[in-house]
């Protein structure tokens, strides 16, 4: 092995499917599954989209989350630390191989050689842009079908070091990441290893200490902007869809999809809102609920919140710009909260805040 190298070998791979929640379930996969083969994970960059933009941008790992405590789990890397102090001895420009399950197709008709089947890893958007920020480029492919990720249920590990030992394969390069979406059961408690940066736990407790009344408070996200009312047009026809496992179990052991799991109607979201802030005023006289603090994509209903429940005494907020990790951060900290049982950006919560023990619920579950 080389100086300073990891013996066994490193894994990494393009967070190249959907935005933060799917890349997050994908990351605890991947975490899990580095350690099962005994790699050390090379840490991507968060991919992010911007309206307007036709490239990618990344977003070093750490921006949001803190690089030691994953080490309590299993060996990390940043990228950039990876790429600026080893790649060069570790993986060398011309030992650069891509892997995928089997051939993808290139968008480019004329890329598509039959004799010569390729991951295409760098084709298209975000994945030649995420490659591109360390300057990546691959001279080979490999598939790796049939060969799969789940390394709970199985002793896939041991065929996966078999047949790519670390001497001959330093770092597995994966074009997308080596994990389920979404996240497998086994896989959600690996949350805990993923703690906020200090940027975001300062920018997290200022808010809550600045902007909100004193006393405990209510989150919770609404998941409405337009792409959300077309992926909802799916529920009738799934059993699952999205994150929908987290409240329905994985094998539906507590129940079938339906609309109101997924879209919930303005009044029903006015009527859970009062119902459990009751209960708790009943429950935990002590620590009543004093404000409600809205995460969303699109429409916060600020103003229809504040007329419901402003006879309550209670008093409605959202962040002044729009942050979604800095409202992540903040809804994982809330007192209670109410999440959309289908959304992977609610299930990034529920999961954190299941690793505090705070009380998590789901809009219109359980079925009325
Ligand atoms: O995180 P995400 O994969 O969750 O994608 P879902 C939704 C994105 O919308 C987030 C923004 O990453 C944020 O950028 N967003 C959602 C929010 N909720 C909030 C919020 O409360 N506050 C702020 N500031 N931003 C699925 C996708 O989204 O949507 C699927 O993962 C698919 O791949 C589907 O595209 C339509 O699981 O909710």
């Amino acid at each position: 092995a080389q100086l300073g190298g990891d013996p066994n070998g490193y894994l990494t791979y393009c967070p190249c499917m959907g935005r933060f929640g799917n890349q997050a379930d994908h990351f605890l996969g991947s975490l899990a599954f580095a350690k099962a083969l005994n790699r050390t994970l090379i840490l991507p960059p968060w991919v992010e989209y911007r309206r307007g933009e036709l490239r990618s941008r990344q977003v070093p790992f750490n921006t949001y989350f803190e690089v030691e405590p994953l080490k309590e789990y299993h060996r990390v890397i940043t990228m950039a630390d990876f790429m600026w102090h080893l790649a060069d001895d570790i993986w060398p420009e011309s030992e650069r191989v891509s892997f995928c399950y089997k051939e993808r197709y290139s968008l480019q008709q004329e890329k598509n050689d039959p004799d010569k089947p390729n991951c295409h890893a760098k084709d298209g958007n975000p994945f030649g842009p995420f490659w591109d920020t360390f300057h990546i480029d691959f001279v080979r492919s490999e598939f790796y079908a049939p060969l799969h990720f789940d390394v709970h249920h199985s002793n896939e590990a041991a065929k996966w070091q078999a047949k790519y030992p670390a001497e001959s394969y330093p770092v597995l390069a994966f074009t997308g990441a080596p994990a389920s979406f979404p996240v497998q059961l086994e896989n959600c408690k690996l949350q805990r290893y993923l703690q906020w940066s200090q940027r975001y736990r300062d920018a997290s407790k200022d808010f809550i200490r600045e902007q909100l009344p004193r006393g405990a408070f209510l989150g919770i996200h609404l998941r409405n902007g337009i792409d959300w009312v077309r992926a909802c047009e799916h529920v009738k026809d799934s059993q699952h869809l999205f994150a929908s496992p987290q409240c329905l179990g994985y094998k539906n052991e507590r129940g079938a999809l339906y609309p109101e799991l997924c879209m919930p109607s303005k009044e029903a979201i006015i009527r859970q809102l009062k119902r459990t802030i009751k209960n708790v005023r009943q429950t935990q006289p002590d620590n009543e609920i004093k404000s409600v603090f809205v995460a969303s994509d699109s429409n916060h209903m600020i103003g229809e919140l504040n007329t419901a429940l402003s006879r309550m005494g209670i008093s409605v907020h959202k962040l002044p710009e729009d942050d979604p990790y800095l409202d992540l951060a903040i809804l994982g900290q809330s007192n209670h909260f109410i999440g959309n049982c289908i959304s992977s950006y609610s299930a990034f919560v529920k999961r954190e805040r299941d690793v505090h023990g705070f009380p998590s619920y789901f809009w219109g579950f359980p079925k009325e």
